[in-house]
């Protein structure tokens, strides 16, 4: 069996969103790329807006996602390390998949260091200059009060009000597909200037639903994650190199044939 040494990362799968039969079919995906890399993942970095939407009451959990959980707990049961970002859509994880998964939630930025090699890794959402609004929102909704009232609605109307306010944000606006409109984005703007004074020798975002890599000065690199509509895209890490990847596989083909 193949060593665990390689390290994975994906975000923005949006379990739920766009209906129940698309939702199911990109957990099928999703599912097949776990399998894909259970016998050499070390660990995987789950980068924020895996769900279209997430609440946990103190006795209870939104339905639906089982194949993708179960997969999840065969790999953690295996062995790999799993860490769940909170993204502007799932930010109400609280402490289920800490006790389920064993995984660690990471609220905001996580600095690591892998391979000899710096990170910095974040979903991407409220980073960079402007976007005030959101800011704000982000603060009411990550409060403690925000969380305490919603948790008092009960949830065929708190979760239904919010997958509605789900399906009519971001992912409902396609992101800009355009390099050229990317290269003065906010969130490399973010990436620069951090780099200003720190050292990172990869960036790495979700957020933006736009798979690309990008050289910020000769020594860091930003990598977006891209999304699991479309792209399938999601980014792996091998000796101390952190390459951009896109799944192929649909249907029920044999691990083995993943491109590595
Ligand atoms: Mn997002």
């Amino acid at each position: 069996m193949t060593a665990r040494t390689k390290i994975y990362f994906a975000s923005d799968i949006h379990l739920g969103a766009l209906g129940y039969t698309s939702s199911r079919e990109r957990e099928a995906r999703i599912v097949n790329w776990l399998d894909s890399i259970k016998h050499d993942a070390a660990e995987l970095f789950l980068v924020g807006d895996v769900f279209d939407f997430w609440f946990e009451y103190k006795t209870v959990v939104p339905r639906g996602y089982i194949r993708f959980l179960g997969k999840l707990a065969e790999l953690v049961d295996s062995g790999v390390k799993l860490y769940l970002f909170k993204g502007n859509h799932d930010m109400w994880m609280f402490d289920y998949f800490v006790k389920e998964l064993n995984a660690t939630i990471i609220s905001n930025e996580l600095i690591i260091e892998r391979q000899g090699k710096r990170l910095f890794i974040h979903h991407g959402d409220g980073l960079g200059p402007g976007d005030g609004k959101y800011k704000l929102l982000k603060k009411v909704f990550r409060s403690r009060l925000c969380q305490w009232l919603f948790e008092r609605l009960h949830p065929n109307l708190g979760v239904g009000v919010a997958n509605y306010w789900s399906g009519h944000s971001r992912l409902a606006n396609a992101a800009p597909q355009e390099q050229k409109l990317f290269e003065n984005e906010w969130l490399v703007t973010f990436a620069r200037e951090a780099l200003q004074t720190q050292h990172y020798d990869y960036m790495v975002f979700g957020h933006r639903h736009v798979p690309m890599v990008m050289q910020l000065n000769e020594r860091s690199q930003y990598v977006n994650l891209g999304e699991w509509i479309n792209s399938n895209s999601y980014a792996v890490m091998a000796n101390g190199i952190v390459e951009l990847r896109y799944f192929e596989r649909n249907g029920n083909a044999t691990a083995n044939e993943v491109q590595d």
